[in-house]
């Protein structure tokens, strides 16, 4: 009897031992994959319900769930995480590893990502996309590539029009003298000096209140920024011209996506390009939401007919050529763009 407890006794020890052992395992892998489970933070400039703030939470899910918890994205919204000159910035040195860049304010560092800023390059946003998801984009991703960034998809922004405190716009004319915000860009202060306009270059956040202080008369936007930062309750006349139609990112910090294994790659651009696919579907239905509220909320929109665009392009051949001048390099992508049907 003594001698089978004491082997049983025996038994359980060693049992214990293992446990015990097995147990510090268990938490040596636990601890390793929280070490090595990557918590990377992202900026975005929307407000809550915006798609791409709908489309950033739902990559972020996404990205968890394709990597079994490697990755796990922090999304900031709101611009919470600073203005968007900064946050690229941030991107490309590391500091943030993901950020929804409007491919606007990357210009200035990416001449390739600079050729859609040029006005009226594309002449409907159903064939910027078609540029944007064959070679165009292809291009314009190698030239964000060597700035440090990658882009793993893209999203709709619709095209900008201009709107202003004052009166319908429906030829270049009605700009003169007036101080239009723009983002920060030379092409775009180019374009309002071009038109006649003064250019503004502020950030997205400080418009509201400069339009409400008349510190600018005027701005330019779609119709779901326009409506989201409340832009239409203090500038009520919105002016059809549709003269920029910028692609957005979901840029990542080069190094950290090359990092990655081939199996979190895969999963980080899956999980980027599923969302950007919800968030096209929510822009669609957002800038009719957005034309309807902001028309029944008594903002004055104007049509200005293809005839009417006319002066406005033809007030543009200077920005072009100037840009082209000084990236002769670049003429082709522009050609590739305009000849894309
Ligand atoms: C919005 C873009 C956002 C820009 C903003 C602006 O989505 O990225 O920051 O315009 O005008 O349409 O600054």
């Amino acid at each position: 009897m003594h001698a089978r407890y004491a082997k049983w006794g025996f038994k359980m020890l060693r049992l214990k031992k293992i446990a015990v052992a097995f147990g510090l395992v268990t938490a040596a892998v636990s601890m390793s994959t929280s070490v090595m489970a990557a918590d990377w933070k992202g900026w975005n400039i929307h407000v809550t319900g915006y798609p791409n703030t709908v489309a950033m939470d739902d990559f972020s899910r996404l990205l968890t769930e394709k990597t079994e918890g490697r990755i796990n994205l922090k999304m900031y919204h709101a611009g919470t995480l600073g203005n968007q000159s900064d946050a690229i910035e941030q991107v490309r040195l590391g500091a943030l590893a993901i950020g929804n860049f409007s491919l606007g304010p990357i210009g200035p560092i990416a001449p390739e990502a600079n050729v859609v800023s040029l006005p009226f390059v594309f002449n409907s946003v159903e064939q910027a996309f078609r540029a944007m998801d064959g070679e165009v984009g292809k291009l314009i991703s190698a030239g964000l590539e060597k700035k440090g960034l990658i882009a793993l998809a893209y999203h709709d922004s619709g095209s900008r029009s201009f709107y202003n405190t004052q009166k319908p716009i429906t030829q270049p004319d009605d700009l003169k003298g007036m101080k239009i915000r723009v983002m920060n860009n030379d092409l775009y202060s180019g374009m309002i000096s071009a038109l006649g306009g003064n250019p503004s270059p502020m950030a997205f956040s400080e418009v509201y209140q400069a339009l409400k202080t008349n510190v600018v008369e005027g701005a330019e936007n779609n119709f779901p920024s326009y409506e989201s930062t409340g832009h239409h309750e203090v500038a009520g006349f919105y002016s059809l011209s549709q003269h920029l139609i910028i692609p957005e990112c979901v840029c990542i910090n080069a190094k950290i996506f090359n990092d990655l294994s081939d199996v979190d790659q895969k999963a980080v651009r899956e999980a980027a390009q599923e969302s950007a696919l919800l968030q096209r579907k929510l822009w669609s239905e957002r800038k009719v939401a957005s034309r309807n509220k902001v028309e029944a909320s008594g903002v004055k929109i104007n049509e200005i007919s293809a005839e009417q665009k006319l002066a406005f392009q033809a007030a543009m051949v200077p920005v072009h050529e100037g840009f082209l001048a000084k990236n002769p390099e670049l003429k082709s992508l522009v050609a590739l763009i305009k000849s894309t049907k």
